[in-house]
């Protein structure tokens, strides 16, 4: 067969340049990291040509034989890893993965309650411009301003004054622990649902690093690429199974569905059709990776780099959202450093730091300015950068926002960031 080099040198020059890109730039983008090369192998292999519309043993797809093994084994060593009575491997991102679980526990028009985007939640958690907040009366809590955590009394407020079917916990730039044991006290005193979306710490949650939502939310979703480092993608889980209590049942025999049955057919036929099965099979290599008691080691590594991370910004005057982290993000305010979230983005792009511009809780800035930036671990530490670098880093932040209009100060950085980034390199060849 051709090569991508012979058959589009265009695109080979596309697909180098990213891969350089990648090399050269320091990587804070708290929700990226970087595969394996056997992730990579089995992503970019033949599985990829094979339809598979349905689930191991019922496909409505002949030759379906092998990629059933890499779907069961996907499945089975997803349970082993969160300790997990269901596992769903097929949804193509975390936001399917969420909207499968509403089609599953909703109709349209119910209420739901998550955290304001805003204040760190996820556009799938109620955002108005987002189908969570279009097809469902979708209602929000906050950060409170003091600590810069869930604020449980408006959680609390909320839930009883809305009734909500459904809560949801978890965010997109929430920098400590997600407190499952809490949520789970509100929603049963409403009746509600909970499911946590842990799409950013799952792979802390695998380790052990971060607590299981498990024995606390009724149904857990999250996405495969962020800490816990396989190929994108989304996957559902339940700690255990049970009985759906909204009245479904098996046409012929009458009998009782069971919601992971619910959470299948919500997934396909319900959102997707035919399933990635290149991408299943590499989220089954990486869960098998992150099974290996060196993934524990790594988590860890995350955890004690945002913080070492987070102390030397603290050391430097940066604000904190939350005054500091559990996980592998940080939201840092920006405004007594008199630069906003858009500008920070820019000028560390040009000194070859990538990260993005994030709202704080109570931001008076739009979403396309902001008055702040996020930061994450996950993928320099899978660079094998340690404490000692994160400080590094924080140092040439900091550096970079300080003189911010300075083009030879940017330039300067970004020729240190890039010969730091050649003593750690990704993929060796
Ligand atoms: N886009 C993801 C993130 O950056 O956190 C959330 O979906």
């Amino acid at each position: 067969m051709i090569n991508l080099e012979e058959k589009d040198p265009e695109l080979f020059d596309v697909l180098k340049r990213e891969a350089k890109r990648e090399e050269l730039t320091l990587e804070l983008i708290a929700s990226e990291n970087f595969t394996s090369k056997a992730i990579m192998e089995m992503a970019g292999g033949v599985m990829t040509n094979k339809y598979a519309e349905g689930y191991p043993g019922k496909r409505y797809y002949g030759g379906c034989e092998v990629v059933d093994e890499a779907e069961n084994i996907a499945r089975d060593r997803l349970k082993k890893l969160f300790g997990c009575e269901y596992a769903n491997v097929q949804p193509h991102s975390g936001s399917q993965a969420n909207m499968a679980v509403f089609m599953t526990f909703l109709k349209t028009g119910d209420t739901i309650m998550g955290l304001d985007l805003a204040h760190g939640g996820h556009l799938t958690h109620g955002s108005p411009v987002n189908f969570s907040g279009q097809l469902y009366k979708s209602v929000s809590y906050h950060i409170s301003k003091e600590e810069g955590r869930v604020d449980f009394d408006e959680v609390s407020k909320v839930a009883k004054e809305h009734k909500p079917k459904l809560i949801i916990c978890g965010g997109s730039a929430y920098p400590r622990y997600i407190e499952f044991e809490m949520f789970k006290e509100v929603a049963e005193s409403v009746g509600a649902y909970l499911m946590s979306d842990i799409a950013h710490p799952s792979g802390l949650v695998a380790a052990g690093v971060h607590p299981s939502p498990m024995e606390y939310c009724d149904v857990v979703t999250s996405t495969t690429h962020k800490t816990l480092r396989g190929p994108r993608g989304g996957v559902i889980m339940m700690g255990k199974d049970f009985e759906n209590k909204w009245g479904k049942v098996a046409p012929k025999s009458g009998r009782t569905k069971m919601v992971s049955e619910l959470l299948d057919s919500s997934v396909m036929p319900g959102v997707q059709g035919g399933p990635l099965m290149h991408i299943i099979a590499a989220k089954a290599v990486a869960f098998g990776e992150a099974l290996e008691p060196e993934f524990k080691t790594y988590a860890q590594n995350v955890v004690d780099n945002a913080k070492a991370m987070g102390d030397e910004f603290l050391e430097l005057g940066y604000d904190l959202v939350s005054g500091g982290t559990d996980t592998h993000v940080l939201l840092i305010d920006l405004s007594n450093k008199g630069i906003n979230g858009r500008h920070a983005e820019n000028i560390l792009g040009k000194a070859g730091i990538a990260l993005n511009k994030n709202m704080v809780p109570f931001d008076t800035r739009s979403p396309f300015v902001t008055s702040g930036i996020r930061v994450g671990t996950p993928a320099l530490t899978t660079r094998g950068m340690g404490k000692a670098e994160m400080r590094q880093v924080v140092q040439w932040i900091n550096k970079a926002i300080v003189d911010s209009e300075n083009e030879s100060n940017l330039n300067r950085l970004r020729s240190e960031v890039e010969a730091f980034c050649l003593d750690y390199p990704i993929y060796k060849d």
